[in-house]
C-alpha cells in the first residue's frame, strides 16, 4: 500500500514534532543545488547541529592552477545564505571582473569563476599546499559561512568523474571531464559511459563511515543518481555502510514525471538507464534505501517503485521556495 503524506491520519510518521524534543541526528548524501536546498529545509526542520552532510567531490576540477569544489561550494553557500538563489550555484551580488580581463588573454573562461568565488578556491589551494586535507579546509570554509550542518567530503581522495562522448570522427570515441560535458558542452552529448577516476584507491573522508552508522536517518538527497550520489557510494566501504543501514534510508527521487528538475539527471537516465523514472531510480537505489519519496506527479508510478523493492511515499517534492523544503524535510524526517 502506498503511503501518501497527508492522507493516513494517526500514522506514527505523521506525528510532528515529535514528542520528545532532541533532534533526530541525520547523515545525508549530497550533490549540488537539489541537495542544498534539502539540507536547508532539513536544517530548518531539525536544526542544523545534527545533521552530517557527505558530499560528492567527483565533480571537483582543478582551473587556473586552482581547485574547485563545486558541490561542497553549492551547499557552503547556499546553507551560508550567500548563495544565488536563481543560478543555483556561486554567490549572489557575483562580479565577473576576472573573467572579463582573463578573456583579453583568450584565457579559460568557460567555466565562469565570479570574483568573491575566486576567493574560495584561493583559499583551499593555499590550503592545499599548506598540506591540509579538503575535510580540514571544507571545515574552514564551513565555518566561515556559519553553515552549522557538519559537511565532509565523500573523500580526501582525489576521484574524478570521466565522461565518454562520441569523438570527433564518426564511430570514436573520447573521454572528456566532468565539467567539460556538464558546462563546457552543457551536458547535451551523449554519454556512452561514465567512470569514477580514483574511486579505487579512494579512502572515505574521516568521519564518514561513523556518520552513516550513528545516523538515525541516512537521506538520500534529491542528487543526480549516476554523477552525485553514484561517485560517493563508489568510495569503497561507503556503499556497504549505506546498505547495512538500508531499513533508516530514506531516498528523495531528483526525477519527477521523467525529468529532472535541474541538470542532466533524465539524459544520464536515459543514455545509461535504466530509465528516466521514479521506477528508473528506485531500481538504482533499491539495494540500499529502503523508501523513495516521489512528487505527487508520480502517484501512479508507486506500484512499479513498490516493485523495484522500494518502499513508497508520495509528497511534493518540487520544494518551491524555503517552505517547500521544509514540507519535504517533515515527510522525509517524519518517513
Ligand atoms: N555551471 C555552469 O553551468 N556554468 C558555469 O560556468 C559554472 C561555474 C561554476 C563555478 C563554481 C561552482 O561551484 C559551480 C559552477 N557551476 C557552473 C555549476 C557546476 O558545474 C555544478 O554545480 C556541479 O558541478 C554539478 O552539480
Amino acid at each position: 500500500m502506498c503511503a501518501t503524506a497527508g492522507m493516513r491520519a494517526g500514522c506514527d510518521w505523521l506525528a510532528w514534532p515529535p514528542d520528545d524534543t532532541t533532534p533526530p541526528v541525520l547523515t545525508a548524501l549530497a550533490g549540488g543545488v537539489g541537495a542544498a536546498r534539502m539540507l536547508r529545509g532539513l536544517a530548518a526542520v531539525v536544526g542544523p547541529t545534527t545533521i552530517t552532510a557527505i558530499v560528492n567531490t567527483a565533480d571537483d576540477v582543478v582551473l587556473h592552477g586552482l581547485h574547485v569544489s563545486p558541490d561542497l561550494d553549492t551547499v557552503v553557500y547556499t546553507l551560508g545564505a550567500g548563495n544565488d538563489e536563481e543560478r543555483g550555484w556561486g554567490l549572489a551580488g557575483e562580479t565577473w571582473t576576472v573573467m572579463v580581463s582573463l578573456e583579453r588573454y583568450g584565457g579559460q573562461t568557460w567555466f565562469r569563476l565570479g570574483d568573491q568565488d575566486l576567493a574560495t578556491h584561493l583559499y583551499r589551494t593555499q590550503r592545499f599546499a599548506e598540506q591540509a586535507t579538503l575535510s580540514e579546509v571544507t571545515a574552514e570554509i564551513a565555518a566561515a559561512w556559519s553553515v552549522g550542518v557538519r559537511l565532509l567530503p565523500m573523500s580526501d581522495d582525489r576521484v574524478q568523474t570521466r565522461i565518454t562522448v562520441a569523438g570527433p570522427v564518426p564511430g570514436t570515441s573520447t573521454e572528456i571531464g566532468f565539467q567539460e560535458w556538464f558546462v563546457d558542452r552543457r551536458h547535451s552529448v551523449t554519454v556512452e559511459r561514465l567512470r569514477f577516476e580514483g574511486a579505487d584507491e579512494a579512502r572515505p573522508a574521516p568521519g564518514v563511515l561513523a556518520a552513516i552508522a550513528d545516523a538515525e536517518t541516512v537521506v538520500v538527497c534529491p542528487s543526480n543518481p549516476l554523477v552525485s550520489i553514484a561517485p560517493i557510494l563508489a568510495v569503497p566501504g561507503i556503499a556497504d555502510a549505506v546498505q547495512a543501514r538500508r531499513d533508516d534510508v530514506v531516498a528523495v527521487s531528483p526525477i519527477v514525471a521523467g525529468a529532472a528538475l535541474r541538470g542532466p539527471a533524465d539524459r544520464l537516465l536515459r543514455d545509461l538507464g535504466p530509465e528516466s523514472s521514479v521506477v528508473g531510480v528506485a531500481r538504482l537505489y533499491a539495494p540500499f534505501a529502503a523508501t523513495l519519496v516521489v512528487d505527487d506527479a508520480d502517484a501512479d508510478l508507486a506500484p512499479g517503485v513498490e516493485a523495484a523493492g522500494m518502499r513508497c511515499v508520495v509528497a511534493p517534492t518540487v520544494m518551491r521556495g524555503r517552505a517547500g523544503a521544509e514540507a519535504l524535510a517533515r515527510v522525509v524526517v517524519g518517513r
